[in-house]
């Protein structure tokens, strides 16, 4: 299946990633300021690919995600002001300030769940699935997680009853341990696994699998909607395998800004390219290598990119004042929401 986006749905695209890139790059600003205390997770370098999948989906489909969500929910629209209340704990963020960094969520954009719980959304995601193939209409359900999903036994359970019950759901895996350091060498313990393709998993449940290149927005939105279609059709759940270089900046416990605030110009002046993450801005960065590419093509110009970037930069300046002028919720609101 091929796709024709339009060159104002390019720009449209890059803008959204560069969003992700510029919040999450401010966050880490607000960290540093104390303004919210909490393990955190940055979406950076995975931008096309939770872009590109949440494009794939309609308004009426389902999504469900993991600790690292930030990119998901902005991907799918949500306000940036509201995603960092949230993440401040202030009462204007999108969960009222109880979900915080990794819980997340936004019901009315159709996230049914945003889960710390490793592999915990997948689960999720099939309950979800199970009740939309009930309602017999036609949405689907996208689950978001980590390669290291797949070392939870909630993983299998799921595919193996997804599979027989043909349930529409996209697994989307975004492996990110290429280049990971590991807990043995002293970074964040990514994947652990006896099995050496992950793809095998899936497949040995007779899962459709696809494996994309999870820097490259078009490809990645090619094979997501392929995948979304399968499941629209009701033909049952498919894998598909978003592959990226880990960011330095996730490579320890901690997040930090290893490559520093995004350098936009070095998507047209590779002059600027050097030092120890060189790899990184030629050839690893999701935002840098769209840029490029709709620069090559004529779609964008140098001048409309900076001026895309001062915009998008305006955007999150504003959504981080906004986060930080909300109040925090009410001591007297502490047990609202408390089951028992
Ligand atoms: C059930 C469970 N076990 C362990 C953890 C601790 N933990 C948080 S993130 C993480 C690694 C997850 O790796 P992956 O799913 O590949 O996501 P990534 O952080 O690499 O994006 C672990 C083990 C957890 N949150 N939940
Ligand atoms: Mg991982």
């Amino acid at each position: 299946m091929t796709h024709s986006w339009s060159a104002a749905h390019k720009t449209a695209v890059l803008e959204r990633m560069l969003l992700i890139r510029r919040f999450e790059e401010g966050l880490v600003r607000l960290f540093e300021q104390h303004a919210f205390m909490a393990h955190y997770h940055l979406y950076i370098g995975q931008e096309a690919t939770g872009v590109a999948v949440v494009e794939a989906l309609s308004a009426a489909d389902r999504i469900a995600t993991t600790h690292r969500c930030h990119g998901h929910v902005l991907a799918r629209g949500a306000d940036p002001g509201r995603a960092l209340a949230e993440i401040l704990g202030r009462s204007t963020g999108y969960c009222g300030g109880r979900g915080g960094t990794m819980h997340l969520s936004v019901p009315e954009l159709g996230f049914i769940a945003t889960s710390g719980i490793v592999g915990g959304c997948i689960g999720l995601a099939n309950g979800a699935a199970f009740a939309l193939k009930q309602a017999a209409g036609d949405a689907v359900v996208a689950a978001f997680f980590g390669d290291g999903s797949l070392e939870e036994g909630v993983s299998y359970e799921s595919m193996n009853f997804a599979a027989l019950l043909s349930l529409p759901v996209v697994y989307v895996c975004e492996n990110n341990s290429k280049g990971a350091l590991g807990s043995v060498g002293g970074g964040f313990p990514t994947s652990v696994s006896a099995v050496k393709d992950l793809t095998d998993i899936p497949r040995c449940f007779g899962i459709p699998v696809e494996t994309v290149d999870g820097r490259d927005v078009e490809q990645v939105f090619a094979a997501a909607s392929r995948a979304v279609a399968h499941a629209r059709q009701r033909k049952g759940p498919v894998f598909l395998h978003a592959v990226t270089e880990r960011w330095a900046g996730s490579q320890p416990l901690w997040p930090e800004l290893a490559t520093g605030e995004t350098d936009l110009a070095m998507a047209w002046d590779a002059s600027r390219i050097s030092g120890p993450h060189a790899a990184w801005y030629g050839q690893h960065d999701p935002v840098l290598l769209y840029a490029r590419q709709l620069l090559a093509a004529g779609v964008l110009r140098q001048d409309e990119l900076a001026a895309m970037d001062r915009s998008v930069a305006d955007r999150i300046a504003a959504a981080g004042q906004f986060a930080l002028d909300s109040p925090l919720p009410p001591a007297g609101a502490l047990l609202d929401h408390v089951f028992a």
